[in-house]
């Protein structure tokens, strides 16, 4: 039943001692590149050249392999990558990105074993066990949100409601006919699920729900704290990848920010997006994770692309493993404007700091030939504006929040409320315009 915290699924792994966790991860990296080097596959013959077998004995040695890149899936679309053969695959799944072929992924048997047992860490930190209901709100199909949690859920004993992403008045209703106490969804999508049900005169306060397991997007802290406060919850942030084996690569455990990488099995190291170097515990640069254990698509230092921090600071929980922050951005979502760096998720901390404004926005860029970005801002109401001077006070509070967090003028323009379209999956906050070819 949902408890309170400090409950493990696997006690031994998850508080083990961090001079133990090396020797286990030592034997993981070693034993990897060997059995790449073994499959006969070409691009592994060649990637591994200059290592010598037996070479990378801790994680220490990581940072002598070259690392893998989205583009080096692509290019060996669909099956080029994977160690084991067909007979030996039970799952696919596959991303499909904005530009070019999808990135595809495959797990044998133990892989979803793997799979499940990381992500169960991750539900039972959030105190989900047996005689518990988990309402399962993200995608079923190619993407791994939806599958990935509902193998989890059932491995902890939770009856799983597996309505996936959509037809949001029902799924209120179901949630709130079967006394759902846990929700996974994306965390726009959890806000639209609470809009929706207190627009059916349903407050979420009043149901059973008790823990969110938000991911697959980003979530600033006022958008966490939104969510808590609107549905009534404690929220447990979920972060994961496809390539890297979905969510359940890193779980919050609601006792100290940031969350947990299950780093028996998934590699953290941080490093400067420019020059690859490690950057110190603490500073923000990209993740790039190691996958070692998987059967059929092992991976070596794969640069994510998501920024985050990683600290190694001791948690209350009592779990040893290393804490990335939430993501702060992505090194290829950021916006160039006028010179300054704008993420995203900066924009949204600042609206949500502003009193009166929704946590629905979206980032309209216009991008011209030979000038340069222009960035505006749409920012949703709460209510209706009474008269034109509040609503004029409110605009001015948003440009100037958006000045002091960018250090850039940005003109926004206030939508109605409920006017900004709501996503059922990962939100799309940046818009395009004008965009033509030189
Ligand atoms: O989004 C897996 C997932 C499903 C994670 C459900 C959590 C919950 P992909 O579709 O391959 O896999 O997208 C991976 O999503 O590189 C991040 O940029 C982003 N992402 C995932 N979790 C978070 C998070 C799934 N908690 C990409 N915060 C990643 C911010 C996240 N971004």
């Amino acid at each position: 039943m949902i408890s309170p915290a400090r409950t493990y699924w696997d006690r031994t792994t998850e508080t083990m001692p961090p001079g133990e966790l090396e020797k286990l991860q030592a034997g993981r990296v070693q034993d990897c590149p060997e059995r790449m080097r073994a499959s006969g596959v070409a691009y592994y013959r060649e990637r591994l050249s200059g290592i010598e077998p037996g070479e990378i004995r801790s994680v220490d040695h990581l940072g002598r392999l070259p690392f893998t890149v989205k583009d080096d899936l692509r290019d060996h679309y669909p099956f080029g990558l994977f160690l084991a053969p067909i007979q030996e695959i039970v799952r696919l799944h596959a991303s499909s990105g904005s530009t070019g072929k999808p990135t595809v992924v495959a797990y044998t048997r133990n892989d979803l074993k793997l799979w499940a047992e990381t992500l169960a860490r991750g539900l039972v930190a959030g105190g989900v066990g047996e005689g518990d209901v988990l309402q399962n709100a993200v995608g079923y199909g190619l993407f791994t949100g939806g599958l990935g949690f509902h193998d989890a859920a059932s491995l902890v004993g939770a009856a799983v409601v597996p309505t996936g992403a959509g037809n949001t008045a029902r799924q209120v209703t179901l949630m709130r006919d079967f006394g759902a106490r846990a929700l996974v969804a994306t965390p726009s999508y959890a806000l639209h699920l609470a809009e929706v049900a207190l627009a059916e005169g349903m407050d979420p306060r009043s149901l059973p729900l008790r823990a969110a397991f938000p991911g697959a997007e980003p979530m600033s802290e006022e958008m966490e704290a939104e969510l808590e406060d609107l549905m009534g919850v404690t929220v447990y942030e979920q972060y994961g990848l496809s390539e890297i084996i979905g969510p359940g690569v890193a779980s919050s455990c609601g006792l100290s920010e940031g969350m947990h990488v299950w780093e028996d099995h998934f590699i953290p190291e941080v490093v400067d997006p420019e020059s690859g170097k490690p950057v110190p515990d603490g500073e923000v640069g990209e993740l790039v994770l190691t996958a070692p254990t998987k059967e059929a698509f092992p991976l070596l230092r794969y640069r994510t692309r998501d920024l985050t921090r990683m600290t190694r600071e001791p948690c209350p929980c009592g779990r040893t493993f290393a804490r990335i922050s939430k993501i702060l951005g992505r090194t290829d979502d950021m916006i160039i404007v006028r010179g300054v760096n704008v993420f995203p998720s900066q924009v949204e901390h600042a609206l949500l700091g502003v009193e009166g404004l929704a946590p629905h926005y979206q980032i309209l860029l216009s991008t011209r030939p030979n000038r340069q970005t222009e960035m505006r801002v749409r920012a949703e109401t709460r209510v209706q504006a009474a008269d034109a001077a509040t609503r004029a006070a409110l605009q001015a509070r948003a440009q100037e929040a958006l000045g002091t967090a960018l250090g850039l003028s940005t003109p926004v323009e206030l939508a109605p409320p409920r006017t900004i379209p709501r996503s059922e999956g990962k939100a799309v906050r940046v818009l395009s315009q004008g965009v033509e070819s030189p």
